[in-house]
């Protein structure tokens, strides 16, 4: 055990700003007697020998000047039931940036070191009392967008996405144990599983491993949300599209043509899936030196977007400018929002080039078919299958281990059929279960936890 790896370390655990109350969580074998030597009870209450998860009442007295700092309320945690494992203490003060920090220096000034952001998360992982999947969803939670990307990150924690892993690396040691069976003792018919079983169970666990990783591209959308932009000429309504989704006045709108200069930035919840969503300059041909900033700004923006609502104006016809939009985006997942549909002109037709799009005939000015709009977003990019079955998986690393093992075991299962040395086939299935304990953190390193637990805010 390395000593810089469990000493005891201490956090403001409240965000930073005023508040009614502000936490700072220390945790190790120092805790609580750190605690003690900067608490002063009326009762004369001594906190290295109350009895665990009890609160007490008192002040944070500076031992160094005898200086009464704060009126707070200590809660003593005694390992191991805490969130760490260890012995936790957590400091409720006046939650105020200078109280917590003074707090703070005396705590670290008795003896505790200042905690690496996700430290203490990463220590009840250490500790074992959550593995690896199950630290990262804690980040998760605390990030996520909307309930229902919540409600995925909490599974996660409850450790939904650590038993389907686990099940999966238990049948995958099953099948290695008798593939090597046969290795040790080639002559004998080996209990149970003759070849063909042992295919088609090789062949069972990468297909639940290729579905898992099927489902990422729609778990990302919940975890990280749907980049989607707003595109069209000058005066369509896209920043009246923007604030109909967002139900409030957030961009400027006005009759005049280039009213949005710059891009502008949003989070919608669309039943539950997070939309990041830019509104942008209408696009045409200008000299004006901030609009043609704004214009090379939005191209930028429909590049990066996953999803184009392409605006076109049903109060006019459709025009050269138009055209040369729908040409720009022609690559890209679009809907094509047909807008001012209160004041739609007879003449407007839609051009050929876009008539397979699904489109959606709305006015952002009276609301009208916003519902239905946001029902087409949300079906483009959730299917929903992924999530009735229970599982959806969220992280790029996550997804990275299930393709090395899915590949590890497509390997597996050729050399198998191939009639190539057994020897061989157990090689690729340890390689696969290999990956997948990766995901849970029984095989991994010192880099990959501190890229994981460096994306933790300080005091989590
Ligand atoms: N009647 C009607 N007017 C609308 C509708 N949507 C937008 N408008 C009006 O169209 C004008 C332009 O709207 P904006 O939302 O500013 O258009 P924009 O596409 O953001 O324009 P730029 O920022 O200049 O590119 C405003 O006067 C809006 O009130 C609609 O559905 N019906
Ligand atoms: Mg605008």
């Amino acid at each position: 055990m390395i000593s810089s790896e469990f000493d005891t370390i201490a956090a403001i655990s409240t965000p930073l700003g005023e508040g009614g109350i502000g936490i700072i969580r220390i945790s190790g074998t120092e805790a609580i007697n750190i605690a003690s030597k900067i608490f002063y009870s009326y009762k004369g209450i001594k906190l290295t020998q109350v009895k665990t998860h009890t609160i007490h009442y008192g002040f944070i007295v500076d031992p160094e000047t005898d200086e009464k700092v704060d009126e707070v309320l200590v809660s003593v945690m005694r390992a191991p039931n805490t969130y760490t494992r260890e012995d936790v203490v957590e400091i409720n003060c006046h939650g105020g940036y200078i109280t917590l920090k003074r707090i703070l220096d005396i705590v670290i000034s008795q003896g505790a070191r200042i905690a690496e952001p996700g430290e203490f998360t990463k220590r009840a992982f250490l500790r074992g009392r959550i593995d690896l999947s199950q630290a990262e969803s804690v980040i998760d939670i605390i990030k996520a967008k909307t309930e229902e990307s919540q409600k995925i990150a909490l599974q996660h924690l409850s450790g939904k996405l650590s038993e389907k892993i686990n099940e999966l690396r238990n049948a995958l040691t099953r099948v290695c144990a008798h593939v090597e069976a046969y290795i040790d003792f080639p002559e004998e018919d080996i209990d149970g599983m003759t070849g063909k079983e042992i295919e088609e169970e090789i062949i069972q666990i990468s297909e639940e491993i290729r579905k898992l990783i099927e489902g990422y591209e729609e778990g990302k959308i919940y975890r990280e949300g749907l980049r989607a932009a707003i595109v069209g000429k000058p005066n369509v309504g896209k920043s009246s599209l923007l604030n109909a989704l967002l139900m409030k006045d957030r961009a400027i709108v006005t009759e005049i043509p280039g009213t949005t200069r710059d891009i502008i930035e949003e989070y919608v919840n669309i039943k539950g899936m997070p939309l990041r969503i830019v509104d942008t300059a209408g696009i045409r041909e200008s000299h004006d030196l901030v609009e043609a900033e704004g214009i090379r700004r939005t191209l930028k923006a429909v590049d990066e977007a996953e999803l184009v609502l392409l605006l076109l104006d049903m109060s006019r016809e459709i025009d050269r400018l138009d055209m040369e939009i729908i040409y720009k985006v022609k690559d890209k997942k679009v809907i094509v929002v047909l807008n001012k549909k209160d004041i739609k002109n007879k003449d407007f037709n839609l051009p050929d080039t876009i008539k397979d799009k699904t489109k959606i005939e709305i006015s952002a000015l009276t609301g009208e078919g916003i519902e239905e709009l946001k029902e087409a977003i949300f079906n483009t990019a959730i299917s929903g299958r992924y999530k009735q079955e229970g599982l959806i998986i969220t992280k790029l690393r996550h997804k990275v281990a299930l393709e090395g093992s899915y590949l590890a075991l497509k390997n597996a299962i050729e050399s198998f059929k191939g009639g190539k040395p057994l020897e061989i086939t157990a090689m690729f299935l340890r390689e696969g279960l290999s990956y997948l304990g990766q995901i849970v953190g029984v095989v991994t390193t010192e880099e990959i936890l501190n890229l994981i637990f460096s994306e933790f805010c300080i005091g989590k």
